[in-house]
């Protein structure tokens, strides 16, 4: 594992605005597969094409619905790992945090993050495809996909699919968030999908930390690297940088 360099822990240590922006290697050691892995990424195994655009759900509903159906089963039975926690922790010891995930499994909610900004909507929500109605529950039918109790289009998970517009209100904030930190950092993600991997490109003016076990196109444009596990690493760092303070935010158990 990576030395945690004694500058970014002094820098982290009085930082007023961080923001951290996080993917799918923060939920890896939960066992939720990453997009992009060679061998274990599920876009190794489908392709995204038939599977997360809008004319995907259109050519094949049922193939679209059941592949979410698995996802979501796998992300019931994940639980938040110590990169989740450790994110918890840095909210209660830093003025100003912003969570902004492209993840969609709930997990940073899970372990007691506050306020987590969902680029990529969540996986555990179902919108209809025609009319966007929320949708809560629906009547056991045969149907594969069900129907919208409200128009009867065919329901689908709330996540962003390829092609289709982040949120405006949730992008327009993290962006906020992000022009205004002095820290930012890049946690588990390829930095390969947009708009999420311009948020880093907009924090100039913040020191930028990349953890990552691999090389992505942001490490030649951050200040700090810390290569290896965001569950080993997280917890280190708030360790080091904090182990011997009171946190400023304290957040109910
Ligand atoms: C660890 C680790 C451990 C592993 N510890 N690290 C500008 C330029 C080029 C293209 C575009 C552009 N603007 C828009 C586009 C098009 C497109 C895009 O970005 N394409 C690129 C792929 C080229 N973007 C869009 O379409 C977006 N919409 C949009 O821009 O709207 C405007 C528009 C409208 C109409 C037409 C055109 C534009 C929407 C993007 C939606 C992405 N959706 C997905 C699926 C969500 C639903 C689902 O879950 O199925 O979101 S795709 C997938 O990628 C998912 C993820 O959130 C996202 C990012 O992946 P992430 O999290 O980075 O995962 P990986 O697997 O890539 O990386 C994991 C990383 O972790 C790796 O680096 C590992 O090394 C590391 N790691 N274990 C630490 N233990």
């Amino acid at each position: 594992m990576t030395t945690i360099p004694l500058e970014l822990v002094q820098k982290l240590r009085v930082a007023q605005q961080v923001v951290v922006l996080t993917g799918a290697g923060v939920s890896a050691e939960s066992g939720i597969p990453t997009f992009r892995a060679a061998q274990t990424g599920l876009w190794a195994q489908y392709n995204p094409a038939e599977l997360a655009t809008p004319q995907a759900f259109q050519k094949n509903p049922r193939l679209v619905w059941e592949w979410y159906t698995w996802r979501r089963e796998l992300v019931a039975q994940a639980k938040p790992n110590p990169a989740h926690f450790a994110l918890v922790q840095m909210q209660k010891y830093v003025s100003q945090f912003t969570l902004i995930t492209q993840n969609v499994d709930g997990l940073h909610q899970q372990a007691g993050s506050q306020s987590v900004m969902e680029l990529h909507g969540n996986i555990n929500r179902t919108k209809c495809f025609q009319q966007e109605h929320l949708v809560a529950s629906w009547s056991p039918t045969e149907a594969i996909p069900p129907h919208c109790p409200y128009c009867g289009g065919l329901l689908r998970p709330d996540v962003v699919w390829f092609g289709e517009n982040i949120p405006t209100l949730v992008f327009q904030s993290a962006r906020e968030a992000t022009e205004q930190c002095d820290m930012f950092f890049s946690i588990g993600t390829s930095s390969l999908v947009y708009p999420a991997a311009l948020l880093p490109l907009i924090a100039r003016q913040a020191t930028r930390v990349e953890i990552n076990s691999e090389t992505t196109p942001l490490t030649s444009q951050v200040h700090f690297t810390l290569r290896g596990s965001a569950a080993q690493l997280l917890p280190a760092l708030i360790n080091l940088t904090w182990a011997t303070h009171e946190p400023l935010n304290p957040i109910p158990e």
